[in-house]
């Protein structure tokens, strides 16, 4: 804390003197208000210092969720978040962002886009002997790379505002700061709202105009009294329902609502267990997350492809053959896997979820073959995917491309 520093040589001012010192001492003890200059123009500098880490949009805003905790009770309450008992705790710090990091009163959001040149959904989801990776776990794990530049722009903060605290002499000079990506209890779409990053579409996702919905977000914690958004983006899905629609296993409980424990992007990365038979074929050749209700969004023909190179796919994984990656033994899947988000789900559930991907193929005797081999493989979880996908292969019923909640 900075504090007046009371001198003696005052007693020997004269009393104008003494009264221009008084007001001097009320100018130096403020507290920094959101609209001093030098915080204005901190807040415009940490947007250029956002652009210069590879951020394409920067907001700040206070940590008030307001209707957003209660949307989240309700839908936790009715269990739409299935095993991921993590999004249960630490409600406190999740609603309260000052129980996170202490003393936060300001929320820096930030946008990362990823999508890569030639994302070739459409393709690739139509060639059913090739794997679907959602486009966002092609390159390098998101994570650490926003966290560490996010941690890099909270440093530069950092400095800038104790020079400003030194020069204007505010009380507050400690800074309490902590970047986040993604796993932290933090509601990150909201935030991201509220700062003006864009608005929260019908497929739960944020949405902006200019740019669609292809970003990753992440946040700063801040105990400065940084200026705020006071512009939420105007919600502009209209009368579209596209996303609702096109879900190949009806996830979406109204606008909105997602229950998770339909959506392709759980069962295949969250869920650690079998996945639910009603939702195999569905599921199609998705293995790793499912894009589609963004790849449908009209606002994503705005979407920009990332100039980040450490997004761009490795290893071919944007059009490899399911038969190819089921080929990978435990040994290449961490080599091939490292620094990436496939990683977490483990070596298991990817054979797990390559086993759906190759039941749901066009028939064919190597891919039976490739199948039966596998029977062997040390885990009942897998063995019971592999013996469906057999019975798929073998079968002549046509899969079911979508599945309705009703007819379950
Ligand atoms: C849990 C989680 C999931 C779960 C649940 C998804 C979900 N919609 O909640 C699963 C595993 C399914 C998932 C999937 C995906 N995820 Co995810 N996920 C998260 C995580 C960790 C928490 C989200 C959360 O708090 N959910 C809680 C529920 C209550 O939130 P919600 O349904 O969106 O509801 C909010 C609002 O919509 C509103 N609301 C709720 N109900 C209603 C009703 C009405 C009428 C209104 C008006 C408002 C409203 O209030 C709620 C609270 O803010 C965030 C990171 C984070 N820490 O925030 C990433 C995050 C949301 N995921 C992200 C991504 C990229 C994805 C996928 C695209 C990945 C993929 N390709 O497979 C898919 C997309 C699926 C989808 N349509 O959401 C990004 C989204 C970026 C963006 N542009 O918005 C995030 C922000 C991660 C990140 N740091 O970039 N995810
Ligand atoms: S990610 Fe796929 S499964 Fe999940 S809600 Fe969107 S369209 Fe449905
Ligand atoms: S597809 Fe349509 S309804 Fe869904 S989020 Fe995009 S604009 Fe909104």
């Amino acid at each position: 804390m900075m504090g007046y520093q009371y001198n003696e040589q005052h007693y020997k001012l004269t009393a104008h003197r003494r009264q221009q010192t008084r007001m001097t001492q009320v100018i130096n003890l403020s507290e920094p208000s959101p609209n001093h200059p030098a915080l204005v123009e901190l807040a415009e500098e940490i947007k250029l210092w956002g652009r210069e880490q590879g951020f394409q949009h920067i907001g700040i805003t206070d940590v008030e969720l307001g209707k957003h905790k209660a949307h989240l009770q309700d839908w936790l309450d009715k269990g739409y978040h299935g095993e991921m008992q993590w999004m249960t705790t630490h409600q406190d710090k999740r609603n309260y962002p000052t129980e996170l990091v202490p003393n936060t009163i300001r929320v820096i959001s930030a946008r990362m886009d990823y999508l890569p040149e030639n994302p070739q959904h459409i393709q690739i989801l139509k060639q059913k002997s090739k794997a679907y990776i959602s486009r966002y776990a092609l390159g390098r794990d998101y994570h650490k790379l926003i966290r560490k530049r996010l941690g890099l722009i909270a440093r530069k903060i950092e400095q800038r505002y104790q020079t400003l605290a030194a020069q204007y002499q505010w009380t507050t000079n400690e800074v309490s700061q902590r970047p986040f990506v993604d796993s932290a209890p933090v509601l990150e779409k909201a935030f991201a709202e509220k700062s003006g990053l864009g608005w929260i579409g019908k497929n739960t996702l944020v949405i902006n105009k200019n740019a669609g919905s292809w970003f990753f977000l992440g946040e700063i914690l801040t105990n400065i009294p940084l200026p705020i958004n006071l512009e939420i983006a105007e919600n502009k899905c209209g009368d579209c329902s596209a996303c609702l629609k096109v879900c190949p296993t009806d996830a979406f409980v109204a606008p909105y609502t997602l229950d998770a424990t339909r959506c392709i992007s759980y069962l295949t990365i969250e869920l650690k267990t079998s996945i639910p038979e009603a939702f195999r074929e569905p599921i199609g050749n998705r293995i790793f997350g499912c894009d589609d209700c963004q790849a449908i969004c009209p606002w994503n023909k705005y979407a920009r492809h990332s100039q980040e190179k450490d997004f761009s796919p490795r290893h071919t994984l944007d059009r490899s053959n399911l038969l190819e990656l089921f080929a990978w033994s435990e040994e290449t899947y961490l080599k091939n896997t490292e620094g990436s988000a496939i990683r977490r789900i483990g070596y298991e559930r990817w054979l797990r979820n390559l086993a759906i991907g190759l039941g749901n193929a066009p028939k064919s005797d190597e891919i039976l073959q490739a199948l039966k081999q596998r029977l062997d493989f040390p885990s009942e979880m897998v063995q019971e995917h592999i013996s469906w996908a057999i019975k798929q292969q073998q079968s002549s019923k046509k899969s079911r491309r979508k599945i309705k909640r009703e007819t379950e």
